[in-house]
């Protein structure tokens, strides 16, 4: 044992750089299911973290005439606490932390009550070491004699030769990689968990720059390349023209879950009668990206993709857009209001709102919340809506009102007399109870019709129904698929990722619409519906009566899905055949991806939409 610290003693900063490369590398392997293609990837995976350990943990040194052993174990414990966030976030999100999800982490409501689920013992190998280097440290600082520094200049030679040889090595495989900086598995995957970081925060800092350049002339070329095709005429044009606009999110609610029974009894009911009578959207993906809830409004809202790290809602709220709310409110006199059962300021809605042209935010304020009344984050989804119908009644029409549930939140609580189906018996506790709060949250959504019916506010209605973004995440999805007893594959994960889009017209018929679309394109459905034409604006939705299923629905890292192809976690998928294909087949999707995903990103960063008259 002596010995042994003798030896780490002498070799303090090699032992340091070789213990976190070995568990930086260990866990991208283990944790990170990162895409392999081929050895080049496997390569870059061992080696890029090592030239930037190197440099970080030589800032302990290298200005300095001797190693100070402490102040580098800290630089060391603060490099594997990084690690173990993004491990942490990671295995809920399936995506790596960005300084953005930093700055809004009391905005990220999945890990909230839930970190204890996302915690496992095994995570404790990562911070043993810690006891034996701190026993070095005191034995350094006991015996005082100066520790051996390594040659500066080699030193700084070979890290910085490794962190060149990752970037070339990382650019020739991919040249778009640093463009498309919002693949985090591909930028991880290729320059190391620590690059991958640095990269991002350099880009968090080019963003306000954006602001402050861009001018009127930024505008052409943007309106150019968004080059948007007039919409084909419908015969749903206009069918709501002059009503009422309800919208209505469902919290973490998959596609997957409708027409499902769960021992014999159906998990929605409601909804699955309810669709008879609707416009039922069956192929909707879940295009919402870091800022969960609040990307699915801002697509709904503005037809535009949301940032590729944090919230729109967080990042932007001072921007300018064009909105449903201010469009309503400019060509046919509608008022917009949003009710939901949370906190104002919590993902920022409160200014995001005004932003967005809301006249009024009903908010937790505005509700009689008690315990006996909430669960999880807030008021439950029947008491809200019970709570929402005077206020709704009083507004001026025709109204815009936007209502956001809350009960189906991960991770999935309910108290037994709200339970009305029983829970489902897989493997997996988390989606045992998803099946009964989406139970509860379909038996709200009867109450709530049964209510506007009771007050009049039916006939003269449109409501939109739609799932914000999934709720099981790759984490848990073995329950899924143990319940609709499928496959883990990428493809059925890939169509586990569709959303519930329902749309009813009182009077209207409805009818199944299979069209492959993704939540931006609820936007340009609405307007189509209201009977205002959605190519006089800039955005990127497309109006689901019309989109063609060869158009790509474009993800916000950069992947796609056609009713053709897929591609996903760095393969190209024939869809009917479920084998992966040659990339080029994907690679006309993929350039429209990357073109979309840009210009959407310098018309919000840019704030370019105060260039542009209405
Ligand atoms: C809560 C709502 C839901 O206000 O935003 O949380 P999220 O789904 O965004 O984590
Ligand atoms: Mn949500």
């Amino acid at each position: 044992m002596k010995k042994g610290i003798h030896f780490l003693k002498k070799h303090f900063i090699a032992t340091l750089v070789i213990l976190l490369w070995i568990k930086t590398v260990a866990i991208s392997f283990i944790s990170f299911q990162l895409p392999i293609h081929s050895w080049v990837d496997i390569v870059l995976i061992v080696i890029s973290p090592l030239g930037i350990i190197m440099i970080i943990l030589g800032f302990g040194f290298l200005f300095k005439k001797q190693v100070p052993p402490v102040t580098m174990l800290i630089i060391y414990l603060l490099m594997i606490g990084l690690v173990y966030a993004n491990l942490l976030y990671y295995r809920f999100y399936i995506d790596f932390v960005t300084v953005s999800v930093f700055l809004q982490l009391h905005n990220v409501g999945g890990l909230g009550p839930s970190t204890a689920e996302l915690v496992s013992p095994f995570d404790l190998l990562l911070f043993l070491d810690l006891i034996i280097l701190g026993l070095v440290v005191i034995r350094i600082k006991k015996t005082k004699q100066k520790q051996p520094v390594p040659n500066k200049k080699k030193y700084t030679i070979i890290s910085m030769t490794l962190v060149v040889l990752t970037f070339v090595l990382a650019l020739t495989k991919n040249p778009y990689l640093l463009e498309t900086g919002y693949n985090r598995k591909e930028l991880v995957q290729s320059l190391g968990l620590y690059n991958y970081q640095i990269v991002n925060m350099i880009d968090g800092l080019k963003a306000p720059i954006m602001k402050v350049l861009a001018d009127e002339t930024d505008v052409e070329e943007i309106t150019s390349n968004v080059g948007r095709k007039p919409t084909r005429a419908h015969e749903e044009f206009g069918i709501a023209k002059g009503k009422n606009l309800v919208l209505i999110s469902l919290e973490s609610t998959q596609n997957f879950v409708i027409n499902q029974k769960i021992n014999g009894e159906e998990i929605t009911p409601f909804l699955n009668d309810f669709i008879k009578n609707s416009y039922y959207f069956t192929n909707i993906y879940d295009q919402a990206a870091q800022g969960k809830t609040s990307d699915a409004e801002f697509m709904i809202n503005t037809g535009l993709y949301p940032l590729p790290s944090g919230s729109v809602f967080v990042r932007r709220s001072t921007n300018e857009f064009y909105s449903l709310p201010k469009i309503l409110a400019n060509k046919r006199n509608y008022t917009a209001v949003s009710f939901h059962g949370n906190d104002a300021t919590f993902w920022n809605r409160e200014e995001m709102y005004e932003t967005l042209g809301y006249k009024r935010f009903f908010s937790k304020k505005d509700y009689h919340v008690t315990d006996e009344n909430s669960v999880n984050y807030g008021i439950k989804d029947i008491p809200f809506f019970e709570q929402s119908m005077n206020k709704l009644k009083t507004l001026p029409e025709p109204y815009m009102a936007n209502f956001l549930t809350l009960t189906n939140h991960f991770p999935f609580l309910l108290d037994e007399e709200d339970q009305t189906i029983r829970p489902a018996d897989t493997s997996v506790e988390v989606v045992n109870r998803y099946v009964t709060t989406v139970n509860y949250e379909d038996a709200a959504l009867r109450r709530f019709f049964e209510l506007v019916k009771e007050k009049g506010l039916y006939e003269d209605s449109i409501f939109v129904i739609y799932g914000d973004h999934y709720g099981i995440s790759q984490k848990y999805e073995k329950g899924v698929y143990e319940l609709l007893e499928r496959q883990d594959t990428p493809l059925n994960h890939l169509q586990l990722q569709r959303l519930p889009v329902i749309i009813h017209v009182p009077g209207e018929q409805g009818k199944i619409v299979n069209t492959v679309g993704g939540t931006i394109d609820i936007y340009a459905t609405i307007l189509e519906l209201m009977g205002i034409r959605d190519d006089q604006f800039i955005n990127f939705s497309q109006n689901l009566f019309t989109k063609d299923d060869k158009d790509p629905v474009i993800f916000r890292n950069g992947s796609i899905v056609t009713i053709d192809y897929a591609y996903i976690g760095g393969s190209c998928y024939d869809k009917k055949s479920g084998e992966t294909v040659d990339t080029t087949k994907c690679e006309k999707y993929l350039k429209k991806a990357r073109k979309e995903l840009q210009t959407s990103d310098e018309l919000i960063l840019g704030d370019l939409f105060r260039f542009i008259p209405y």
